[in-house]
C-alpha cells in the first residue's frame, strides 16, 4: 500500500523496495522479518518534506530556549526525577551519569515521553533511504531497524519514531540503539518505546558513559566578562587562566578548575557568555547543534535547582543563514573590510572583518555573524 504518492512515484518506491530486498538479504536480514516489517509500508511524503525543510531552520535561539527550558519542562523534570528515582538511582549506580543529566536529555527528545513519535519507523527510513538525499545514511539506519526487529526487541507495529527515524523516550536511531541500548529492566529485551521509560534512559546513560561523561562536573558554567574584554581571545585555557583575563562566575568568582574550558558566545557580546568543559563534548555526541547542547545542560542545571541565566539571549538573535553569511561577508567587503573571500563561512577571516568593522563603528568587537550587523551593514 503505497499512500500519499503519485503512480510514478509509487512504482518507483516499489522498484526501490525490491532492490533493497537483495541488499537486505545480504546483510542478514531473513525473508520472515524483511516480510513482517514491509508488510504495511508506505511512502510518507512528509518524510520528504521535513527533511527538506529542517536543513537550514535556523531559529532564534532566545526562542529556542523559552520551550526548550520553560518553567513547566524545569518543574516536569523535578517531577520526573522523583517519580522515577529508583531508576535514575540505579541507572547513575550503574553508569556514572547523574538523575538530571538524563531526565534533561529526555525533556528535550520527547518532552518526558510525551513526544516519542508515532511514526512506522521503516515507512519514515524507506521512504528517506529510496529519496536519496541521504540515502546512504537512512539506507544503513534501515538496516539496522530491519535487525532490531530480528532480535526481537520490538514487534514491527510497536516500533515507531519521529519523521527522521529517531526512537523512543530519548531518541535514539536504529545505530545508536545496536551500539549503545541496554536492558535495565532484566527482561531480556531494550524496550526504549514502551511507556516505562526504564531501559531508554539507561541506554542514553550507556550512551554519555561511553563518551566520557565526568560525573560531578559541569557541562559549563554561565560567566561574565569584563569591561573592554577582548574577545579575540579564543582556544582552550583553564579557569584560573581566564580569570586572569577577568572571566568570572556570576558569583563573582574565579570560575572553580573543572579542567580546561573554552568560551563560548552564542548570541555574541549582547548574549550570555558561558566556560564549557568537557562533559560539553560528551552532550554534543548526542546532537551537535550548539542550542541543543546549551538546552540540555541548562535544562540539567534548573531540574537539579539552579536559577535561570543570570543574561538572556537577546530576542531575534540566532545565526544567519547561508545566504544571509555571504551577503554579510560582501557587505563588509564592500564597505572595506574584507573578509579574504565570499564564501558564506565565517572563519577567522570574516571574525577579524567583523571585529574591525565594529570597533569602527563602535561597538563591541566580538566579531559574530548576528542578525543586527547584517542589518546595520544594509
Ligand atoms: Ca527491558
Amino acid at each position: 500500500m503505497l499512500g500519499n504518492a503519485g503512480h510514478a512515484q509509487s512504482s518507483g518506491f516499489a522498484n526501490w523496495i525490491n532492490g533493497f530486498r537483495s541488499r537486505a538479504r545480504s546483510a542478514g536480514i531473513s525473508d520472515r522479518t524483511f516480510q513482517a516489517a514491509f508488510a504495511d509500508v508506505r511512502y510518507l511524503q512528509d518524510s520528504i518534506d521535513r527533511d527538506r525543510n529542517q536543513a537550514e531552520f535556523v531559529r532564534p535561539l532566545a526562542d529556542y530556549m523559552s520551550t526548550a527550558v520553560s518553567d513547566a519542562r524545569v518543574s516536569n523534570g523535578r517531577a520526573m526525577v522523583r517519580q522515577f528515582a529508583n531508576v535514575f538511582a540505579r541507572i547513575e549506580a550503574t553508569f556514572d551519569v547523574e538523575p538530571h543529566v538524563v531526565a534533561a536529555v529526555w525533556g528535550m527528545e520527547s518532552n518526558y515521553g510525551q513526544r516519542r513519535g508515532d511514526v512506522p519507523l521503516i515507512s519514515t527510513l524507506a521512504t528517506l533511504a529510496y529519496d536519496g538525499r541521504r540515502g546512504r545514511f537512512f539506507e544503513e539506519q534501515l538496516i539496522a531497524a530491519l535487525r532490531i526487529l530480528q532480535n526481537g526487541d520490538v514487534a514491527p507495529r510497536n516500533m515507531t519514531g519521529s519523521w527522521a527515524g529517531a526512537m523512543g523516550h530519548t531518541q535514539f536511531i536504529p545505530t545508536s540503539y545496536e551500539a549503545y541500548a541496554v536492558d535495565i529492566t532484566g527482561d531480556g529485551r531494550r524496550d526504549i518505546w514502551a511507556d516505562d521509560p526504564s531501559d531508554a534512559l539507561a541506554s542514553t546513560a550507556a550512551y554519555f558513559r561511553r563518551f566520557n561523561w565526568r560525573k560531578g562536573q559541569p557541562w559549563g558554567v554561565e560567566v561574565i566578562l569584563p569591561r573592554g574584554f577582548d574577545y579575540g581571545q579564543t582556544g582552550r585555557r583553564s579557569p584560573a587562566a581566564w580569570g586572569q583575563l577577568g572571566v568570572r562566575g556570576v558569583d563573582g568568582q574565579v570560575v572553580p578548575n573543572y579542567g580546561e574550558a573554552s568560551l563560548i558566545l552564542p548570541t555574541g557580546a549582547g548574549g550570555p557568555a558561558f566556560l564549557t568543559f568537557a562533559n560539553y563534548t560528551t552532550i554534543s555526541r548526542y546532537n551537535n547543534a550548539q542550542a541543543y547542547i546549551i538546552g540540555v545542560g541548562h535544562l540539567g542545571d534548573r531540574i537539579r535547582g539552579m536559577g535561570p541565566l543570570r543574561v538572556a539571549f537577546p530576542a531575534g538573535e540566532r545565526q544567519l543563514r547561508r545566504a544571509e553569511r555571504v551577503e554579510l561577508q560582501q557587505r563588509l567587503t564592500d564597505a572595506g573590510f574584507s573578509t579574504q573571500g565570499v564564501d558564506g563561512r565565517i572563519g577567522p577571516n570574516s571574525q577579524a572583518a567583523i571585529r574591525a568593522y565594529q570597533r569602527s563603528v563602535g561597538l563591541p568587537a566580538d566579531g559574530f555573524a548576528s542578525v543586527s550587523l547584517l542589518e546595520r551593514l544594509r
